[in-house]
């Protein structure tokens, strides 16, 4: 019996992980990486008094400095 996807969306995670910009958390202007100008973006929202999910990094439902704190610190372990 063939192992098949009821949804036929059940290879889109596997085969998108290499070679397809995939949403990620943190990636606010679609780049496929965390940067500084991603934590400008969530700065901006923070200001504005905004809410997006995306942006609110440790998900205690506002957006404020620290989210932007969280991706600051993503950056610097991708380039530290
Ligand atoms: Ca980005
Ligand atoms: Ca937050």
């Amino acid at each position: 019996m063939p192992i098949t996807s009821s949804t036929g969306r059940g290879n889109y995670h596997r085969n998108g992980l290499s070679l397809v910009t995939l949403p990620e958390k943190g990636d606010f202007n679609g780049d496929g990486k965390i940067t500084a100008e991603d934590m400008i973006i969530v700065l901006q929202i923070a200001v504005s008094g905004g809410y997006r999910s995306a942006a609110d990094m440790d998900g205690n439902g506002h957006v404020n400095v620290l989210d932007a704190r969280v991706i600051l610190q993503a950056v610097v372990d991708r380039f530290g």
